[in-house]
């Protein structure tokens, strides 16, 4: 194992309440919140509550892997490409010019954070990763498993995400990553996936997928995993499924339930298996962080319950990139305006692979059901817009269709249609066009470095009775700012707007360095 050392962060907050050490920081902070209850009258009875933390996080960065399902799609070889080329510094000619390496649409790579306000009042920013020690994605080692066995350089030109002048200076890079082989059982993904897969754990001797393996389709992988720790020296790996949406899986009492249940049924080869939870469970078991950027609901019951029993960690579903994104800030700035949306039209049209396996009805369902339920906590919030007298629901449409000719750069159409004041009404509508590819994998590396961060964090209530610190709740839905449909624990519904998801990872990063929760008070200014 290397030995890893502990490198300072750049933001040190002078506070009695964080403890550096060489390796360790400890940070108390009481956690405030209200419990409400609402009377029949209507009227809301208030409680505050004060719990006091104490935080640790381990500060040496471990040397890590990132193992990708569907390595040799859009997203995996993009994800290969922007890391080699940041990496070793690669710059490249457009018709616009040399355009420099960059991580563009990562918030742990390219953006900033609110620490304080200077001398004179003005807000000061610094750097994301400058407040505690986050692995950079230029040291992630990166492999994976694709049931295609084309090497990254043809991926990435299969996948005409990137420029050709960059894709050739990559070439002699990516030439030698080829994928290694996965878990195809043809049910779960569109049918007109069944050429691409020729590069399969589970077949005969013909090359045909077997469907009665299942067990030994858990191990196989376990078995990459620990080899690819071994062979690169790793002290962590996280797998990440990038590989194509896969239909629901059917939640069957007795099948996929429990935990034992769906042990159970991968040993007795059920039918409703998915491959992503054959990787998910395959993950718990030897507690490796396992995070699905796929709508499919590859987290059935027995599997979260499964993680839990392990102390595993698991996230998804679905990265949140682009559509959705904007969504999810829009439906919130309406609604927090007191305006009440009452419909939302989304359109896309997209030409890669994914949208050729989301042509297949069952696939499509698993993406509108993700895509559909990004505004449920948002009309939630708001009792006066939306209640029994009238409505409490927006008619909210997903399409999404396929067009070849327009590759990677999908096409998003959105129409809101709300209600204002005294009978009026407001349409805006949203026309925006890019390579997904470019939006999703800054996503990846986001979900890779918090997950890692977050893994490092382990808490205890001042009144803990053993003392012991614990890890983070199994399911790691401080990773919602890029999902779609955040995975939460098991009775509490997911939050979707993407403001209040930042502000949650952001002042988890703040408490831990001795800051306060951030507010945008400004008594500088305000108060004499
Ligand atoms: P893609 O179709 O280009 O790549 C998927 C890859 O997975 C393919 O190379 C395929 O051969 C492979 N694959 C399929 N089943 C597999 C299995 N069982 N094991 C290993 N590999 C397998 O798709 P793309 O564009 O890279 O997207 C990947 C996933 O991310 C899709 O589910 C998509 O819906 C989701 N997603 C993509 C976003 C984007 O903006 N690109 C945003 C949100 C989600
Ligand atoms: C068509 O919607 C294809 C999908 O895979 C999307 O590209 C992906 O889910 C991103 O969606 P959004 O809504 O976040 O842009």
């Amino acid at each position: 194992m290397t030995v890893q050392t502990f490198e300072a962060p750049t933001v040190k907050v002078a506070s009695d309440k964080a403890v550096w050490s060489q390796d360790v920081l400890k940070t108390k902070y009481t956690y405030e919140n209200s419990i409400v209850e609402k009377t029949q009258d209507g009227k809301f009875n208030v409680n505050p509550i004060s719990i006091d933390y104490e935080f640790k996080v381990d500060l040496i960065k471990p040397k890590t892997g990132l193992l990708l399902v569907g390595l040799g799609g859009n997203n995996g070889s993009t994800l290969v490409s922007a890391i080699l080329a940041n990496k070793h510094n690669i710059s490249f000619e457009t018709k616009e010019g040399v355009v420099k390496p960059n991580y563009y649409g990562s918030v742990t790579q390219s953006s900033t954070i609110k620490i304080g306000v200077d001398q004179t009042g003005n807000d000061i920013y610094a750097p994301f990763t400058s407040l505690l020690p986050m692995v950079s994605p230029n040291d992630l080692v990166v492999s994976g498993w694709d049931i295609n066995k084309a090497n990254l350089k043809d991926a990435a030109k299969r996948s005409k995400v990137l420029d050709v002048t960059l894709q050739q200076k990559l070439a002699p890079y990516l030439e030698n990553i080829v994928p290694l082989p996965s878990v195809y059982y043809p049910d779960f993904i569109a049918l007109n996936q069944v050429e691409r897969a020729d590069n399969i754990i589970n077949k005969d001797s013909n090359g045909k997928a077997l469907l009665n393996s299942k067990w030994n389709d858990v191990e196989t992988i376990r078995k990459n995993i620990k080899d690819f720790k071994q062979e690169n020296d790793l002290d962590k790996v996280i797998v990440l499924w990038t590989a194509n949406t896969e239909r629901y899986a059917e939640i069957i009492e007795g099948v996929n339930d429990t935990a034992e249940n769906l042990i159970n049924s991968i040993k007795s080869n059920h039918h409703e298996v998915s491959p992503s939870t054959v990787f998910a469970v395959a993950c718990i078991l030897d507690k490796v962080p396992y995070i699905n950027g796929s709508p499919q609901n590859t987290f059935v019951p027995g599997c979260i319950e499964l993680a839990e029993q392990y102390n595993s960690f698991i996230g998804g579903d679905d990265f949140k990139s682009g559509q959705t994104k904007l969504k999810s800030v829009l439906a919130q700035f309406l609604v927090d305006a007191g305006i009440r949306p009452i419909s939302v039209a989304s359109y896309n049209h997209l030409g890669n692979n994914d949208g050729y396996n989301l042509s297949s009805p069952m696939q499509f369902r698993s993406k509108e059901i993700s895509k559909q339920s990004v505004i449920d906590d948002i009309i939630e919030s708001n009792e006066i817009l939306y209640n029994d007298k009238v409505g409490k629901t927006v008619d909210h449409c997903i399409v999404i269709k396929y067009i070849p000719a327009v590759g990677d750069s999908k096409v998003a159409m959105d129409e809101y249609y709300s209600e204002l004041m005294l009978g009026g009404h407001n349409k805006i509508a949203v026309h925006n066009v890019c390579e997904d590819s470019l939006l999703a994998t800054p996503l990846i590396i986001d979900l890779v470095v918090v997950t890692e961060l977050l893994s490092r964090i382990s808490y205890k209530r001042s009144d803990s009775k053993s003392g012991n610190y614990e890890e983070l709740y199994s399911v790691l839905s401080f990773l919602s700012y890029w999902l779609k449909a955040p995975l939460t624990r098991p009775g509490f519904r997911p939050i979707n707007g993407l403001n209040k998801q930042r502000t949650a990872i952001e002042n988890l990063i703040r408490l831990l360095v001795g800051l306060p929760a951030n507010n945008e008070l400004r008594f500088e200014e305000r108060l004499l």
